[in-house]
């Protein structure tokens, strides 16, 4: 007399639900191994679950991707509304300069003071040799140096051009009055302050030391602080261009 014997032990999760597999073995009275026919369709389950497990591993995987990629396109939005924005200043040379000046070109956008001892020079420095290596590139645009000063009161247009001579002809100088260098660092969020006056009346000025790039829309697009080598400057400033350039940026 076949008695029956109820494999119970199969759970199938499919279409979100649990569901309780009753699986009618006619062979054995007692469950003591598998009967070839509950082999097989415990092979069948096996399967099906493998089957449906890499399936949702590849879903949350596509589901994580596509969060990720969400927060990046919103801090990048978030971080292109909070900087840049419009600014009139003068160059070393005594011209009235505003951002749109450089519409439709590429900028690096530095903010120091003439008057560094060590931090400015060092930055200044590494944006010409970032700068003379995009130039150097044949398949992209030149890229144009501002150096900002955040000491107007000794940065003079003519201190700011024999200071930006010493570096490359590249680099143009720009200093204002308070208004003006007032508008461009808090469009920037660049911070500055003046120190106390030493015996020869000289003085230090902490400030953020961040490069800022901008693209030929006017729009910012990346930072760049002290920590970024000449290469790693070179090859993000690259991907933008060729990003901006395709139409994907
Ligand atoms: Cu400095």
């Amino acid at each position: 007399m076949g008695k029956k014997c109820l494999l119970r032990t199969a759970i199938c999760y499919s279409s979100s639900k649990w569901c309780d597999i009753q699986i009618s073995c006619p062979q054995s009275a007692h469950f003591y191994g598998y009967p070839d026919e509950c082999k097989n369709i415990l092979t069948i389950l096996s399967t099906a679950l493998t089957i449906e497990y890499k399936i949702e591993h590849r879903r949350t995987a596509r589901y994580l991707e596509v969060g990720q990629e969400r927060i990046r396109q919103r801090t990048k939005a978030l971080g292109k509304a909070a900087l840049g924005g419009d600014w009139e200043l003068v160059d070393h040379n005594g011209q009235t300069r505003s951002n749109k000046d450089w519409h439709g070109k590429w900028v690096l956008l530095y903010f120091g003071f003439t008057h560094c001892p060590d931090i400015c020079p060092e930055e200044l420095e590494k944006l010409v040799e970032v700068v003379d290596a995009i130039d150097e590139e044949k398949s992209a645009p030149n890229i144009y140096p501002l150096f900002v000063t955040v000491d107007p009161l000794r940065d003079t247009p003519k201190a700011m051009k024999e200071y930006c001579a010493e570096y490359s002809p590249k680099i143009l100088g720009l200093t204002g009055n308070d208004e003006q260098l007032r508008g461009v660092t808090r469009a920037y969020r660049v911070y500055f302050s003046s120190g106390p006056k030493d015996d020869d009346n000289d003085y230090i000025v902490d400030h953020t030391i961040i490069t800022y790039l901008i693209n030929p829309r006017g729009e910012f697009v990346d930072y760049y602080g002290q920590t970024k080598t000449p290469i790693q400057m070179k090859s993000s400033i690259l991907n933008h261009i060729y990003r901006f350039e395709a139409g994907t940026e």
